[in-house]
Parts: C-alpha cells; structure tokens; sequence
C-alpha cells in the first residue's frame, strides 16, 4: 500500500476516536474468531485477504451527481481534479480499501499529468484505468458524436473518437496507469436507424486501431450496457457481443462488467463465471440498480447478488492458481448523499461480500453440489452469506492505519463543513452560489 505522505485529515484524530472503540472491536473479533473457527476457518487468514483488497474510486462519482431533471450540489464538493483526489484521499485514509482513483477523460484533463501523479502519490493515491468519453460533444471538438463515435458511419468522426482513446492512453501511461476503459454510447433510437452488422464491424475496425496503440503490459476493458442513452438498441449491448469483441480483438481486450449495464434479474454471477473460464473477465463497475442503470450505491439494493459474484470471483481465484487479477472499480452517482460517505459504504460493501465468499466452506460446497444434495449445497452458501463480517473489515481498517468507524469518523472530522468554507462555495437548492 502507498505511503500517505499528506494526510488529507489529521492522522491523530483518527487515533482517538479508535482509541474509544478498540476493546469493543478486540471483543467482536475474538468472538467471529472462534465462530469462525469451529467453522475450520481462519479469521486472520480472510483479514488479511481484506488487507490485500482494493477497488478504485472513480473521479466522476466524487462529485453529486444528478439526473437529467436536476442536480442539488452540496457544500464543499469537489470540483477540480485537484478536490476531487483530495476527496478520494480522505475515503482512502479511512476506509484503506481505495488506494487508486480512476479517471475520466476529458473531464480530468490537465497539461501536466506527470505532476497530478506526483500530487496524487502524496496523498497516498495511485491511478487505476483511464475511461474515454465519446459520448459527449467536447468544446472545440471537430466532429458531433451525436450519432455514434467509434461506430459512426462517417470516417471522420471514427478517426476523432479513435484519437481521443489514443490520446487517453497517453495520458495514462503519464499517469501510471495500465488500462483503457472503453464505454460507448452508440446505437440506436429507432428500428432501421442503424444497420446492426455494419455497426459492429466498423466497431471492431475501430477498436483494433486503439488496441494497436496500447502499450506493453497494459489491458483495454469494454463495457456493455444494453440502453441508454440509445433506447432501441446499443452496439455493445451485452456480454455476448462484447465477448465476440474481445475474443476477436487479443489478448489485452478483456470484458468490463458493469452491473447497472443488464436488464433486470438477469444473472450477473453466471456472466461473470463464464467470462472468467475462458480469461476474458477484465474487471467490475460496482454499483447497484432497481430497475435500470441507476447507479445507485452498491449493495444497497441487492447485497446477496454481489455476495454470488464474489463467491463465483472466488472460485475463478482457486482455479487460476495465481494469474486472476480482475479490475475493481466503483461507478456510481450519488444524488442525495456526501459522496466521501456513499464511496465508503460501498468499498465495504464490496469488501464485505469478498470475505463473506472466502468464508465460504468450498470443499463441503464441492462434496454437496457432486452429491446433488441442494440443500446443503445452498446452506454452505448461505452460513457464509449470513455471517455478519463487520469485525473482520474493521480490525483489517484499523491494522492498516483507518478508522474503526470510518462514517462517524468523517462526520467528527468536519471536513465537508471546513471545504465549504475552504473552497469557497456553498449551495442551495436554486444551485451553487
Ligand atoms: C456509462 O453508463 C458508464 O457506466 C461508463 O462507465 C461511463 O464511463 C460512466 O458510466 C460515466 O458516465
Ligand atoms: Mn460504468
């Protein structure tokens, strides 16, 4: 893990308020130690897999967001680069789950990127994937994606939406990156607007020009997502055409799960379980959603969903031995709540669902699925799913310097009353003033 040099909030603090919670948590964790242990598990052995455990922030969701109705900004939201990492430095200094932010182009763009790097490296931070935008028209831009970037009919407009990935990537490399995340809005309002085969293969010409540009060492991650902002159809609808893609494009392209990206119910564990057996599974944007793409925070709506991927995350890990390294990323908008407290909550959550499926007896689970024996079968997954693994996350938390209760930690810092006044804006409903 990176040092932090410069602690976004005083180090000592959080000591205190761990102080005042230590033989309670000392208390919790022995006694999950000993449940856990008449169990055949080790409680140390899953610490420290959640000490070894990171998923990034993504810049964009440090902000509020909002919808296409409204946005109601708070006091002291970051806005810049510069605030935003600051942002992602506090939930890291905390919660020690987030030690990379994952940025957004051209949203994070700035003429020194070698200097943001050292910036973000003070504050404890690394980066993980860089994400392209072509689905916005940019000031000054040439060319209107207004239908289609990579996948547009006109060359030109392909040629700018392929400079632009290009140009992510360098960025990147500046950066200290080692991925690309390609996400994009093309696809179609209206049966017949598009010619669905020549979409795709103009695609997959596109793709290949950017491939060609990826550096030695680095992966492309392409997200799918089956509408929005096109509502009749997308090119990258699913994980069967991105699948096709990726396999088509090498071994760099891997698949990108976003799980707001699917239509409900739809059995996101299993997708993940295909893609990782045949090493296309590139990573996760972990959010959560109750009936479309609504970003909301993960687990918060569907705990036992992510509790099921990790348990298949898991079991791809067993069977790899050793080269299974998918990217985890967290893309949310948070509307009504401080981000810094939804990102923290939901690095937990995701962290939580990981120990609950290392827990998880796996060579009973063997033993009950090859004797059909469903019952049991399932009880071995829901023993693991019903253990309460607070204990486990908070000791991990505190052993590596965070805070034992990261949420009331943060209120007691005051640190979003200190920005208001810092970054000299506060809000109201009418907007920021
Ligand atoms: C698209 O909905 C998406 O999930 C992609 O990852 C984008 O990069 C991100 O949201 C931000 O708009
Ligand atoms: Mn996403």
């Amino acid at each position: 893990m990176t040092e932090i040099n410069r602690p976004p909030l005083p180090q000592d603090l959080i000591e205190r308020e761990n102080a005042a919670r230590l033989t309670a948590l000392q208390d919790e964790y022995a006694s999950l130690g000993r449940a856990l242990d008449r169990r055949g598990r080790s409680i140390d052995q899953v610490k420290d897999k959640v000490k070894a455990f990171a998923v990034a922030v993504p810049t964009w969701g440090l902000g509020v967001g909002g919808t296409r109705f409204a946005k109601f900004p708070i006091p002291g939201e970051p806005i810049t680069i510069h605030e935003k990492l600051e942002d992602a430095a506090v939930v890291n200094q905390l919660g020690r789950l987030t030690p990379t932010a994952s940025p957004h182009f051209p949203w994070d763009k700035v003429d020194d990127p070698a200097s943001l790097k050292a910036e973000a490296a003070e504050l404890g931070l690394g980066f993980d994937a860089v994400n392209s935008n072509t689905f916005q028209d940019q000031p000054g831009q040439g060319w209107s994606y207004k239908y289609g970037s990579l996948t547009h009919t006109d060359k030109a407009v392909r040629d700018q939406a392929i400079a632009h990935n290009v140009d992510c990537i360098d960025l990147g490399v500046a950066l200290g990156s080692k991925a690309i995340t390609v996400w994009i809005g093309d696809g179609a309002n209206f049966p017949g607007q598009q010619n669905q085969t020549a979409a795709f293969d103009r695609y997959l010409d596109s793709m290949a020009q950017i491939y060609a540009a990826l550096p030695e060492g680095w992966r492309m991650y392409m997200e799918h997502k089956l509408y929005e902002p096109a509502f009749y159809s997308t090119v990258i609808s699913d994980w069967g055409t991105n699948l096709l893609a990726a396999q088509q494009l090498g071994e760099k392209a891997r698949c990108l799960v976003d799980l707001g990206h699917h239509a409900p119910n739809v059995n996101i564990e299993q997708i993940v379980a295909r893609l990782a057996r045949f090493g296309k599974l590139g990573g996760f944007h972990f959010n959560d959603s109750k009936y479309g793409d609504d970003d909301l925070d993960t687990g918060s709506i569907n705990p036992h969903q992510l509790f099921l991927i990790f348990n298949e995350l898991v079991d791809a890990e067993h069977r790899a031995s050793g080269d299974f390294s998918p990217a985890y990323m967290i893309d949310q908008s948070h509307n009504v709540t401080d981000p810094i407290e939804s990102l923290l909550l939901s690095a937990a959550a995701i962290a939580g669902s990981y120990a609950r499926a290392l827990i998880i007896d796996r060579e009973a689970l063997g033993e009950h699925q090859n004797a059909n024996d469903v019952v049991l079968a399932f009880s071995d997954l829901r023993r693991a799913y019903e253990t309460d693994v607070a204990p486990i996350l908070a000791m991990a938390r505190y052993e590596l310097g965070g805070a034992i209760d990261p949420i009331d930690t943060y209120r007691t810092s005051e640190w979003r009353p200190r920005k208001a006044q810092e970054r000299g804006r506060a809000s109201t409903s009418a907007g920021i003033v």
